[in-house]
């Protein structure tokens, strides 16, 4: 193929392409070959087998061409085998695919770091490592803070997700499917009320103030604030719900945590690198992080994360404290270095915030007509619906899987999301084009039509 110097875009027809039911014949058969090979605990949200993407479309083996509205889960930001990106990776597998960084090391781990450092909020000196998966950043993140504040507590809120490690999945909220029969779980994690203001009992206009004066209560009684080393919070709780924390909420957790010694680590795995429309999501409200954790969106599909912190902070820790095998693989780092130029070039938090400021206003007049529709929230091209049963907020996640199902075969693959299941969540690569994001719209908007 010649594909080299095109992007998806270009390579491959920018359209919504429905040929067979979805999923069609041909990846019907490899489901049923994958039951006989792979553990049934693994799961797929949608089980057409991808031979090929690109720009805003994934196409499977029978042919379609679906409207790509999950990015992979916010991870394709850049779009799929982006040019710039596969290229690199290409140029570099030629060259070498692994020394281990911990035997001997590569400029372009290097070079990562001080982009991290660079784009990370605050203009503070920064250090960063590199690992593969957002979990494992997260895990390092904790360690860290640790380390260095030589505290044990870790103080992590309702409808978070950090991960599927056993101290992630500690931290994480949800029992099913991420917890149930996995236990026990890691000690020293205590779990504190989010403001989550679609819920909050008074109402989302005293959310963020109360959310965080009970939270900073239960902190101090219940654990003690000199106990603990760091809080954890997504700025954006994705796998709970894009659950956007009611205004002043993580502002006064900052200033408690800067006020007691805990250090603030904000989990930017799944908003980070542009998705929200700022580079990082925490720059809404202009909280400067001790430590940020980043995966997903880094490396255009390539597996890497990261942990950026203060210089003093990440500067204790013993040498060889930190590592893994892989972590900063060279292909890794080639695509994420590749991710970075064509984010600050194509300048995708401005086509991040255009998602959002498409997709809103029509997401709203949806809601207008249907009473299910009880939440629209997001920023950028991290938006999402929370369905309920109508008059009420009782959760419908048999509704949102109707939705979905109903998305799905029409060629448009969303996501669900939610502590309670009733959210249907849209991350669409930015690079999207414009004609696709509102033919997703449409094709939503008929599902909820019947
Ligand atoms: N922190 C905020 O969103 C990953 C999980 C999918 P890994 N979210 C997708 C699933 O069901 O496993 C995530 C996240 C936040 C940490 C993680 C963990 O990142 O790269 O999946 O380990």
């Amino acid at each position: 193929m010649t594909s080299q110097n095109l992007s998806g875009g270009e390579r491959l027809p920018q359209e919504r392409r429905v040929v067979t039911e979805i999923p069609g014949p041909r990846s019907r058969e490899l489901q049923e070959r994958r039951a006989a090979a792979v553990a049934p605990g693994v799961g797929s949200v949608l089980p057409v087998y991808v031979t090929d993407a690109g720009g805003g479309v994934v196409v499977d083996a029978d042919g379609n061409s679906l409207i790509d509205f999950g990015s992979g889960i916010a991870v394709t930001s850049v779009g799929n085998a982006n040019p710039r990106v596969a290229a690199r990776v290409k140029e570099q597998a030629d060259r070498f695919t692994h020394t281990c960084f911990m035997v001997a090391p590569y400029e372009s781990y290097v070079a990562v770091c001080e982009n991290l450092n660079r784009i990370t909020p605050g203009d503070h000196e920064k250090r960063s490592i590199l690992v593969n998966s957002g979990a494992e950043a997260v895990e390092n993140a904790v360690k860290i803070a640790r380390y260095a504040t030589g505290r044990q507590a870790v103080v992590v809120f309702d409808h978070g997700y950090h991960g599927r490690t056993l101290l992630t999945m500690t931290l994480t909220a949800k029992n099913m499917p991420y917890k149930q029969g996995f236990g026990p779980y890691a000690p020293e994690v205590y779990r504190m009320p989010l403001a989550y203001p679609f819920r909050w009992p008074t109402g989302p206009e005293n959310c963020g103030p109360e959310a965080a004066a009970q939270a900073i209560d239960q902190i101090t009684k219940q654990i003690g604030a000199s106990n603990v080393a760091a809080v954890v919070v997504e700025p954006i709780q994705g796998e709970g719900g894009f659950i956007e924390p009611a205004p002043g909420f993580l502002p006064a957790i900052a200033e408690f945590c800067r006020a007691n010694g805990i250090l603030f680590v904000a989990d930017e795995v799944q908003t980070g690198f542009a998705r929200t429309g700022d580079m990082f999501a925490c720059e809404h409200e202009g909280i400067v992080p001790d430590l940020v954790t980043t995966a997903k969106g880094i490396a255009g599909g390539l597996p890497l994360a990261g942990v950026t912190g203060r210089a003093d902070i990440m500067d204790k820790v013993h040498g060889g404290g930190l590592g893994g095998t892989y972590g900063g693989n060279p292909l890794a780092c080639e695509a994420a270095l590749a991710v970075l130029e064509e984010i600050e070039e194509g300048k995708l938090t401005e086509r991040a915030r255009r998602i959002g400021e498409i997709m809103l206003p029509r997401l709203r007049a949806l809601a207008e007509k249907h009473e299910a529709i009880g939440d629209v929230r997001g920023r950028g091209a991290m938006i999402a619906i929370e369905l309920v049963r109508p008059g009420t907020k009782d959760p419908d996640p048999e509704l949102t899987a109707e939705i979905a199902r109903r998305c799905h075969a029409a060629g448009v693959l969303v996501l669900t999301a939610g502590t309670y299941g009733n959210v249907l969540r849209f991350l669409p690569p930015l690079v999207i084009p414009e004609h696709l994001l509102i033919e997703g719209l449409e094709v939503i908007e008929e599902a909820f039509a019947g």
